[in-house]
């Protein structure tokens, strides 16, 4: 299996991280990226396979296939073991949708924050997600009260908050100390060997880059 992802691709990690966890022989590919010139130009086999020409990318045999959460479910049915969804059908669906608000409600937040995003016509949106985030945070805080992770066990929905919270410490959001539970979660989450692994590669890529990594 080949992986298509970038060097600071909060979704491509996201998959990486599930490859490793599930012990695939998926090899990752850092596709070209800079951050002056991003994912420009882009790779041909990203150009092919998504209409939307973003990674991550998974191509496995005659199977081309896009979209971090889709590449989840495929390891989950190809590699059963350990599981990463619950097993109980509620829980289950409990997780795919916190695994799904990461992404899609808590992380737009973020990317309103990356500096070129920062305009003075953007500033409802800015202010809106200095708004969202630690609210968000809270939720989660309360979340944690009394489990280890978002929904029970360890899943998806860990990894994909994870890799959102990180980058979001970046746009000067990182989970604050009054999120004992989430500080906690943090901790549990970022021992693991296969998010240290990406992460670490991540923090490198970034200090290589000169954006200081020390604050997370
Ligand atoms: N929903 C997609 C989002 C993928 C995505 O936004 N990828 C970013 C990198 S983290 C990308 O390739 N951006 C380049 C672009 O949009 O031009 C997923 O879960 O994989």
């Amino acid at each position: 299996m080949k992986l298509l992802s970038g060097p600071l691709s909060m979704f491509g990690a996201k998959a990486e991280i599930a490859a490793l966890e599930k012990s695939l022989e998926a090899h990752r590919e850092f596709v070209p990226f800079s951050l002056a010139t991003l994912y420009q130009p882009r790779h041909a086999d990203v150009a092919r396979v998504n209409p939307k020409e973003q990674v991550p990318v998974l191509i496995d045999g005659d199977l081309e296939i896009f979209d971090s959460t889709q590449i989840f479910e495929y390891f989950e049915d190809i590699k059963p073991e350990p599981p990463l969804w619950p097993a109980e059908p509620k829980a289950r669906a409990r997780a795919r949708l916190l695994e799904l608000k990461s992404d899609e409600v808590f992380f737009p937040n973020v990317v309103n924050l990356f500096p070129h995003n920062q305009t003075p016509e953007r500033q409802a949106e800015t202010e809106a997600a200095q708004a969202a985030i630690p609210a968000y945070y809270r939720d989660m805080e309360q979340l944690l009260a009394g489990q280890d992770y978002l929904a029970g066990s360890y899943s998806y929905a860990d990894i994909a908050f994870y890799m959102a919270q990180f980058f979001a410490s970046f746009v000067g959001h990182p989970v604050t100390p009054a999120n004992r539970n989430l500080i906690a979660w943090r901790e549990r989450v970022g021992a693991r060997p296969a998010v240290a692994q990406v992460v670490g590669t991540m923090r490198g890529f970034l200090m290589e880059n000169g954006i200081p990594t020390d604050g997370f």
